[in-house]
């Protein structure tokens, strides 16, 4: 239990909404930010509702929290327009209003679209380079250096999770790569909030697949033990073969349909 609640940013998109109980379970108080009302609440939320790209607003839900858990931002394609002020300005403002209000600790949901140009048949660690497959990709990688920038020049620890797909279950040959289960997604979060010291880390949030892209061993101090595997859906979802055309860019590439061509909003 902490003294000062959590601030969980993005409290009613579906990832915060199943993090939010566990969260209350292991740390006791949660302050919970969001442009729509995250009711029902528990009675150890507060809430504030507002704009991430209104600094002071977020300075103001910052202040006298332990830690906060970003998850607040666009999560498709959208237009600059949209992207800019959520998750350009929203990013930073989430930093420094860290920074300004003393709170050390930051898990930041970043995404397999800041690295989704990679092919399908990498296998892709914490040093793999950027190559953002949509304006929400570029944020992303944003968010990463801005991560690094505070984890370094102020002495923050930052997380920045490269989540994949967060479903109940895989549905689709790609997911058995990049499936995130609910459970596990929890116990990335919580992993990073536990860690000692996270410095600047990257972490892939996905389940134990059998088929991952992924490598977290380069994050040796954040015990993540995920629990699930998509492999156990695989024979179901490729009863009838693997339909996708090889040769397309959704296919070829690990950010799946972001990466087709006409999946940006310039
Ligand atoms: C993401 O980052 C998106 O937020 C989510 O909607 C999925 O598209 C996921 O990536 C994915 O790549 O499956």
């Amino acid at each position: 239990m902490l003294d000062q609640p959590i601030l969980l940013t993005g409290a009613a998109g579906k990832i915060a909404r199943y993090l939010r109980p566990r969260l209350l379970d292991r740390y006791g108080q949660l302050r919970l930010s969001d442009r729509e009302n995250p009711a029902p609440l528990d009675p150890r939320e507060e809430v504030a509702l507002g704009e991430l790209a209104d600094f002071d607003a977020v300075k103001k839900v910052a202040t006298g929290c332990s830690a906060i858990v970003h998850m607040g931002a666009c999560i498709v394609e959208e237009s600059w327009e949209i992207i800019h002020p959520s998750n350009i300005v929203g990013v930073r403002n989430v930093l420094e209003a860290a920074r300004q209000t003393g709170i050390k600790r930051v898990v930041l949901a970043s995404s397999v679209h800041a690295v989704g140009y990679h092919p399908v048949t990498a296998s892709l660690d914490k040093d793999a380079s950027a190559l953002p497959d949509s304006l929400y990709g570029v944020s992303k990688v944003f968010a990463e250096g801005m991560a690094c920038l505070y984890a370094e020049k102020a002495g923050m620890d930052i997380a920045c999770l490269r989540i994949g797909s967060v479903l109940p279950e895989p549905t689709e040959p790609r997911h058995l790569s990049t499936w995130l289960s609910y459970p596990d997604s929890w116990r990335l979060v919580q992993a990073c909030l536990d860690a000692p010291r996270l410095g600047y880390t990257i972490m892939y949030g996905c389940s134990a697949n059998t088929r991952s892209w992924w490598d977290n061993s380069g994050a040796p101090h954040v015990a993540y033990r995920p629990e699930d595997n998509a492999e156990d859906y695989a024979a179901e979802i490729l009863k009838g073969g693997d339909l996708r055309d090889p040769a397309s860019p959704e296919t070829r590439f690990q950010g799946g349909f972001f990466c087709a061509p006409d999946y940006v909003k310039w």
